[in-house]
């Protein structure tokens, strides 16, 4: 077995985490909130992820790039995540666009949104840089790769997945040699390449990159020197390297974190409604593939103290009950029957209400003898008494946003104009 080195490289490098991206697919769930920031999972949101990761990997220096629609997300990560100490060589930096080079200019691309706050990083003196997209669920133990990355001596370690070829046309998709440097990377190919022993499959860039602090130093100075450089990782800096260095691939089933090696490398891109809706509610399963109850990997957030979930019958007896659902601290189920469903906190089910497969957003009241199925609802969302959603799909769709396969967002907004009131 290899050695453990005495002292982590976790503890010399700098996680940062790209958290600017809109996530324009989730529709009106990112109308007023940058997609890390939305809710995930009950009590968290999605940037939690990639946060505890550096967190339990061991890294203890933090910087958050945030652009779009920040506010809901800085407040979340200064009420959370504010608890590194300098006096401990910690550091946690929320750096918003447009604070910095220029008060006018927001970050270019992703390579933009690092290179514009050099200064920063390189006051902390971290050897080596961990680059993150805050908008993914995943559990990974960003250690391991970084001694891939300096057992390897790559300029650049880029985390990969396989994913379907047909679906790889949204990422950066690369080729390998035998010993997994890459010798070819395209971003977001119209006609992803396979991989030549299984030509159905491809080998997708995970946006998560390991440099050695003063290489990726130099690379984002030369990219700024560039002319027609969109100062972007996937569509510049990444392929430069490929071409004019050594960039090594690492395979994300070698550093996930799962209960056994049986289990799924779990990573989502929850970035459409359809996909936002089944990961959250695919922890309703008995035993689903993103573990949340593991006390190794916490996913550490920010949550109020709250009164414990409720369950009670009503004055005519009528049970409130949960099957096969999550429940999170301070709802109210008062003779409402919930299934497959998934509440976060403060939400209140009234009497005669039922909820199927339904990712319910904190402090919604569903009222009585409301009927909904399939549904996502906003923050603060009150369904009137007796609304049914999931059962005409011409009148869902005229009402709400829903998406083909019969998923509906339901906004406070689209409420009011429908005309539906509390
Ligand atoms: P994309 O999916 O296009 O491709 P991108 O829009 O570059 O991702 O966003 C990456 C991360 O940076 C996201 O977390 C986003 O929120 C954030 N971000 C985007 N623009 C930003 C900005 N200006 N300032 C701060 N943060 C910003 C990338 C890679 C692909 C790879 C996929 C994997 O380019 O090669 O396959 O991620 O999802
Ligand atoms: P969170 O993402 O924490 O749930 P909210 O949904 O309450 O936050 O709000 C998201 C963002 O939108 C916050 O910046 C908040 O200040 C802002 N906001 C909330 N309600 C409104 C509104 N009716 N009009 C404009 N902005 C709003």
């Amino acid at each position: 077995m290899e050695q453990k080195r005495a002292q982590p490289l976790a503890r010399d490098a700098m996680a940062y985490v790209l958290a600017g991206g809109r996530g324009s697919r989730l529709k009106e769930l990112t109308d007023r909130r940058a997609k890390p920031a939305v809710y995930f999972g009950g009590k968290t949101r999605i940037i939690d992820f990639a946060l505890s990761n550096a967190l339990n990997s061991g890294i203890r220096r933090i910087g958050v790039a945030t652009q779009y629609k920040a506010h809901s997300l800085i407040r979340h990560l200064q009420r959370g995540w504010n608890f590194l100490r300098p006096e401990r060589n910690e550091s946690f930096d929320i750096l918003p666009a447009s604070q910095r080079v220029s008060e006018t200019q927001w970050y270019d691309g992703t390579a933009d949104a690092v290179f514009q706050n050099i200064d920063i990083i390189e006051g902390y003196e971290p050897k080596y840089m961990v680059i993150l997209a805050g908008d993914h669920i995943y559990k990974m133990d960003y250690e391991l790769m970084l001694q891939q990355h300096v057992d390897s001596g790559a300029d650049v370690t880029v985390g990969c997945l396989e994913v379907p070829r047909m679906e790889a046309t949204g990422f950066g998709v690369m080729h390998v040699d035998e010993t997994d440097q890459i010798i070819d990377f395209v971003e977001k190919p119209v006609d992803p390449p396979g991989i030549p022993s299984n030509p159905d499959m491809a080998l997708a860039s995970m946006g998560i990159y390991v440099f050695n602090t003063g290489f990726l130093m130099e690379e984002l100075r030369r990219d700024a020197q560039t002319p027609g450089s969109s100062r972007d990782f996937g569509k510049d800096i990444i392929p430069y390297i490929v071409q004019h260095g050594k960039a090594v691939a690492h395979r994300f089933a070698d550093s996930c974190v799962r209960e056994t090696p049986e289990h799924e490398a779990y990573w989502r891109d929850v970035g459409t409604m359809d996909a936002y809706w089944q990961a959250n509610i695919d922890l309703t399963e008995i035993l689903p593939d993103l573990d949340l109850y593991d006390r190794s990997w916490p996913i550490w957030t920010y949550a109020e103290i709250r009164p414990p979930a409720k369950f009670v019958h009503n004055e005519d007896g009528r049970r409130g009950t949960a099957l096969s659902s999550l429940v999170s601290g301070d709802c109210i189920i008062s003779g409402s029957e919930l299934h497959r469903s998934l509440l976060f906190s403060g939400v209140l089910c009234r009497s005669y209400s039922k909820l199927n497969e339904a990712v319910v957003l904190p402090e919604c009241v569903i009222g009585r003898h409301a009927n909904l199925s399939r549904v996502v609802l906003d923050r603060g969302v009150k369904i009137p008494a007796g609304l049914v959603v999931g059962q005409d799909p011409e009148l869902d769709a005229s009402r709400f946003r829903r998406t083909e396969s019969g998923i509906c967002l339901i906004t406070q907004e689209m409420l009011d104009r429908e005309g539906l009131i509390y």
